[in-house]
């Protein structure tokens, strides 16, 4: 990809060098992880092919618009309206933020005992390797958890950056009364950004869009709740995460096609592990790409994946925005409504999380939960307390793993996870 590319990247004033290095290691590290699973989905291939050209084909498309007019918002957080976007014809991608290759760049400046997809998305901006960042004309942020909130001042000096006020208990009619105000001003802000003012129609197209996005992920997401699954857990988790970069319309129709063909595997009993593969459910912080650390390792140690308690799986997509009339009053009041379903361990109290994680372990026939917390993420690691208890209630097993982005405990996570995969195997016995 690279020689094709390398104009485009100096014109967005990217650091060629360093990025060669990172998408060199990029190609290895995708090739020994997901190209070595054996008995993949054929529609897989359309994902690879994504994936080969994230950097490349998808920043053209991106920057094609650009000439044309049209404005791209980045973003962290499933708190990001991206319907908004839509709506002012603008595009909303997720930013670099889940690789260790930023992080020393980013600890020249910030603190070190800070979470590694902070330090990891501030490197990313710091030195020139993420072709999102620089495609951007505007990053939102938003004040979930409180490393994130201070970095955005610091990002604010480097990019464009505006940060949403995210209510706290976002489940109160005040909480919405809030939030429903913050997006008016998001609104106003996308509308003086793009030029465009959002109609109600324009909003409504976007809800569909988006909503339709949603539809398709909650399908794939569904089919893994058959046994055998039949996609592996890394190949899903690639798809939630390419969710946030890829074109939203073409994505869903590659996510529809796909879903066909593991129905027809459902149909034939197909599966991609061992039929008596313990099932794993996943539960914590976001992944994003290229994140494959816990479920490789899960996979390495013959366990297989079923579902992701996470705003990069279920958290994304279970809800959808439902407007209740057409007015644009009305549908901003229906993304409140869907937005204030996010159970993010950022909120208090956040019982509905708590409820969804043995919900949804029961829906997958989860036998045992990882519960996976990323180094100094306080939110999660606290709430990993009530989730373990609500878990042994239902006499469910849970494994935390607090970890970083950097594979140096990757043989340790990997024992501790095969002596829980016995734990789980002596209770069946
Ligand atoms: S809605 S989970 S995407 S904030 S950055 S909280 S890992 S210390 S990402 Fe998140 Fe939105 Fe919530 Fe979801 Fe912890 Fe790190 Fe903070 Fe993080």
């Amino acid at each position: 990809m690279s020689e094709k590319y390398v104009e485009m990247w100096k014109s967005i004033g990217m650091d060629i060098e360093k990025h060669n290095i990172l998408l060199n290691a990029l190609g290895q590290f995708y090739t020994s992880i997901y190209l070595s699973q054996k008995n993949r989905p054929k529609k897989m291939d359309y994902f690879d092919f994504v994936v080969s050209e994230i950097h490349g084909l998808r920043i053209k498309e991106l920057n094609d618009q650009r000439a044309e007019g049209k404005k791209v918002i980045g973003a962290f957080c499933i708190y990001a309206p991206e319907e908004l976007a839509y709506a002012a014809d603008a595009s909303m991608v997720g930013l670099c933020g889940g690789a260790d290759f930023s992080v020393p760049d980013a600890e020249a400046v910030l603190p070190r005992n800070l979470c590694p997809l902070i330090k990891s998305f501030y490197g990313f901006k710091l030195n020139g390797t993420c072709p999102y960042f620089q495609t951007s004309d505007l990053v939102v942020g938003e004040t979930t958890c409180d490393g994130k909130k201070k970095v955005y001042e610091l990002l604010g000096e480097l990019i464009p950056t505006y940060v949403l006020e995210v209510p706290h208990k976002p489940d109160t009619q005040r909480g919405k009364e809030f939030w429903f105000k913050e997006l008016e001003a998001f609104k106003a802000k996308v509308e003086e950004l793009t030029g465009n003012k959002i109609t109600a129609e324009k909003l409504k197209e976007a809800i569909e869009l988006i909503n339709n996005k949603r539809k398709a992920l909650k399908r794939l997401s569904d089919l893994r709740a058959n046994s055998p699954s039949p996609i592996s857990g890394l190949d899903a988790l690639l798809i939630y995460q390419i969710s946030f970069n890829d074109d939203p319309k073409r994505f869903t129709t590659k996510v529809n096609d796909l879903c066909d063909e593991l129905e027809e595997r459902v149909r034939n009993g197909v599966g991609v592990a061992a039929k008596d593969a313990p099932r794993l459910m996943i539960s914590g912080c976001p992944m994003a790409i290229p994140n494959w650390k816990v479920h490789s390792i899960a996979q390495a140690t013959g366990a297989t994946v079923v579902a992701e308690e996470s705003c990069v799986g279920t958290r994304y997509f279970s809800e959808l925005v439902e407007p209740k009339g057409d007015s644009v009053n009305d549908l901003l009041w229906a993304i409140v409504e869907k937005y204030s379903q996010i159970p993010c361990a950022c909120f208090t109290p956040n019982d509905r999380r708590i409820k969804n994680v043995t919900d949804l372990a029961k829906q997958f026939k989860a036998e045992g939960v990882i519960y996976y917390t990323l180094q100094n993420c306080h939110d999660y690691n606290v709430e990993a307390v009530k989730v373990e208890r609500a878990l042994k209630a239902e006499n469910l097993s849970m494994l935390k793993i607090e970890t970083d982005y950097a594979m140096g405990d990757a043989a340790q996570i990997q024992t501790r996870m095969e002596a829980f995969l016995e734990i789980i195997a002596g209770k069946k016995a």
